[in-house]
């Protein structure tokens, strides 16, 4: 790791706001690439943090204490990861389904999905299917994102891909999914049109899908 990264590393993982925001800033005025402190510094601390929480050496508290860390860093990273773009591609409807809590993946998502061009409708967490089915008839859609962290909220996808079809709805938008328990063999069991591993993937198979 870049020794310009390790104070990022290490304030997500303590949890401390300043240290992130101060030396994330530091690694911009450096010269490093935005997407280099976020993949090397940022996210590899975030899987650190799941890991020791994994092992029982972190609770909640420790583990929501380093998600505010890392959303200051991701604050000062924002505007560089979205570059300006003339036309919007297609207009996206994101959000972490029903029961589901976790939000940094999918503002990953959402920003570099802005990044390539989408005007995006951001639900935020915890959407019931019914809002979903909501916001892609009120916004005419084209793509609904749906992001899930834990497995116990998964078969809230197939449930939001239901609503759209029980809608009447499915032919007008194409469906993503993604989170780290999702796999494509699941995407395809529940009938979305595809999946992203991460951020930059589900950018580009966004503009595949609506293409
Ligand atoms: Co939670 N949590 N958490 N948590 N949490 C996990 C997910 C967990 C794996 C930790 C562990 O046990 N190792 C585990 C889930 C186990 C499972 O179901 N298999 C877990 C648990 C158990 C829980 C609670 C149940 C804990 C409890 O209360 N006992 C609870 C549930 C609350 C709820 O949601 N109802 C809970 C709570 C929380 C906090 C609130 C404390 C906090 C979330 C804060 C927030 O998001 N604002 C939190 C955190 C921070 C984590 C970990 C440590 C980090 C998640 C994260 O932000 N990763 C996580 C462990 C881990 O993942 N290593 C864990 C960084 C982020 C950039 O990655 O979100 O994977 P990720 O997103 C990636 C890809 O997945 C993908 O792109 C993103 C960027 O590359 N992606 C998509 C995501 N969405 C996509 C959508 C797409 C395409 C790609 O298309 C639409």
């Amino acid at each position: 790791m870049d020794p310009k990264l390790e104070p990022i590393f290490a304030g997500i993982l303590e949890g401390n706001q300043n240290v992130v925001r101060e030396n994330v800033q530091k690694a911009v005025d450096a010269g490093i690439a935005p997407e280099v402190i976020l993949q090397q510094g940022l996210i590899p601390a975030m899987t650190e943090v799941g890991r020791l929480f994994e092992t029982g050496e972190y609770f909640v508290p420790e583990m929501l204490i380093a998600a505010r860390a890392m959303q200051a860093g991701l604050a000062i990273l924002k505007p560089r990861l979205v570059a300006a773009n003339i036309k919007a591609a297609g207009k996206v409807v994101i959000g972490t389904v029903q029961g589901d809590l976790h939000d940094i993946g999918k503002n990953l998502v959402a920003m570099m999905m802005e990044g390539a061009g989408f005007e995006i409708v951001d639900l935020g967490t915890d959407v019931s299917p019914e809002k979903f089915v909501a916001a892609v008839r009120d916004h005419k859609a084209n793509l609904m994102a749906l992001s899930a962290l834990l497995t116990t909220t998964m078969p809230k996808m197939e449930a939001t891909i239901k609503a759209v079809q029980e809608a009447g709805i499915r032919d007008q938008v194409k469906v993503m999914i993604g989170g780290a328990p999702v796999t494509q063999a699941y995407a395809d069991k529940i009938g979305a049109n595809g999946y992203a591993a991460d951020a930059s993937r589900a950018a580009s198979l966004a503009k595949t899908l609506v293409s």
